[in-house]
């Protein structure tokens, strides 16, 4: 049986600035977050930063009839906000405005739909010195800037993201000290998810009034929780990895407030005064919750939740479905494709959004090129059938899924990884800069071509 889309069905693929970009200090750009925690001891897996990266700055046509040749209808890619405003605030710089609009012109002469993040994770330096965002300034910084990018490429356009992942800008960067800036305060980390909403909610119409005909949402990294055996302490463990996770963002976004179950257990922890949110000010749950065109959602894995707490002999024992390693990508991250139905259904019917993308999904596996350039990556073209047919599935069930973009088009900086992890459908020699397209690539052209997909196709 074959399992077709319709005719309308986004088929993309996606990326980021700092991750691909290089030129770092190239026609003005200043210095990113990003930079900065990478010149840091031990922050990076591989001592690697994003200075040259794909060299996609220059590479960028290269980059275009690349994904010409594999038929992608739409590609995702990210602004950098220090090319556009270096000081973070204050006057443009012409030079990173005029690079993304011819990005965006040849993509539009390729018949290649943009679909532009504003905010893909590197903050200007600047912005950080001065409070980044655990403080409300940025909130206001992040507008002014959405406000310079919509007025130069609103026209042309059809697709603005706002931010891409608060939980991880959060987390990632502000609790666990992981990624930029390498904060590690629970308070801070709870003022800058705030931050982030309210400067997407902030920006929307900002954003509207600057284009026309367009769709503007957020994307949000959604992990859907399985409590690791059917023991209440499981089931409770799992409700408030659900609550951190998921639905600190869902809700805010589309019911105007923060989960209460979550705002408690953050208040005993003490992360939160008793006092509750104090960053929430008059009327920012309203700007929150603005009305928006789509829900962009990234999925890579699920969350197999166990409690701390030990069952008393009335809870049955638990048992914990260890994901085996040959099920894992190179991330250690489980293989598990129900997981973005069942999720997209959570989102379908907890909060509606009128349409939902599938802004990123994709794999790290190390395949490379054999002696006559040719890589063979299997599982990763098992990886993207699988999680196409969960995305069919869900269409199937009712979920409003309008499109699907790949993680990533090609090899790049991997954040805290460096360049150990490839995520690309394209092969990236970081010496040499040569691309090669690897098998995933041609099997999403055909995906593409037909439209369609068998519901347990073979790998050719
Ligand atoms: O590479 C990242 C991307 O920048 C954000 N989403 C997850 C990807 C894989 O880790």
């Amino acid at each position: 049986m074959t399992m077709k889309f319709s005719e309308e069905f986004v088929w993309g693929t996606a990326t980021s600035s700092f991750q691909i970009e290089g030129a770092y200090q190239e026609d003005h750009r200043s210095e990113s977050i990003w930079d900065r925690f990478c010149t840091q001891k031990g922050t990076i897996a591989d001592g690697s930063d994003g200075s040259t990266a794909c060299d996609h700055y220059h590479l960028w046509p290269q980059d275009i009839a690349l994904m010409r040749s594999i038929g992608v209808r739409s590609y995702r890619f990210s602004v950098a906000w220090p090319r556009i405003l270096p000081a973070g605030t204050g006057k443009p710089n012409e030079a990173g405005l005029a690079f993304y609009e011819r990005l965006v012109d040849e993509l539009l002469e390729a018949d290649i739909q943009p679909m532009v993040t504003l905010y893909h994770w590197d903050l200007p330096q600047s912005l950080q010195d001065r409070g980044g965002w655990p403080h409300r300034d940025t909130a206001k910084a992040f507008v002014e800037y959405a406000h310079i990018v919509s007025r130069r490429l609103g026209d042309r356009v059809g697709y603005w993201v706002t931010h891409n992942e608060p939980w991880c800008i959060a987390t990632l960067g502000h609790l666990t000290g992981d990624h930029a800036p390498g904060i590690k305060s629970a308070p801070e980390m709870l003022a800058t998810a705030h931050h982030v909403l309210l400067s997407h909610g902030w920006a929307v119409p900002v954003i509207r009034s600057e284009t026309s005909n367009t769709k503007v949402g957020i994307v949000v990294n959604l992990t859907p929780t399985y409590p690791a055996s059917p023991s209440d302490y499981d089931a409770e463990a799992a409700r408030s990895l659900d609550g951190r996770f998921n639905r600190w963002y869902l809700d805010p976004l589309y019911k105007g407030k923060y989960p209460e179950d979550i705002v408690r257990e953050y208040q005993t922890q003490g992360d939160l005064p008793p006092t509750g949110l104090a960053f929430v000010k008059e009327g920012d749950m309203k700007a929150i919750s603005i009305k928006t065109d789509f829900l962009g959602i990234n999925y890579y894995f699920r969350a197999i939740v166990r409690s701390e707490k030990i069952p008393d002999e009335k809870n049955l024992p638990r048992e914990i479905p260890v994901p085996s390693p040959e099920n894992c990508t190179d991330m250690g991250w489980e293989v598990y494709p129900d997981g973005l139905r069942k999720i997209l259904m959570r989102v379908h019917h907890d909060y509606a959004p009128p349409a939902i993308y599938i802004t990123e999904n994709g794999c790290a596996y190390a395949a490379g090129p054999d002696s006559n350039d040719h890589i063979k990556d299997t599982q990763r073209i098992q990886y993207i059938e699988s999680h196409i047919r969960s995305v069919h599935k869900a269409i199937t069930e009712g979920a409003p899924v309008m499109g699907y973009y790949l993680w990533s088009l090609m090899d790049n900086f991997e954040w805290a990884f460096g360049y150990t992890k490839r995520f690309g459908m394209v092969w990236v020699d970081f010496t040499t800069q040569r691309r090669i397209l690897k098998a995933s690539a041609q099997r999403y052209t055909e995906i593409i071509r037909e439209n369609a997909i068998g519901d347990d196709s073979n790998i050719s």
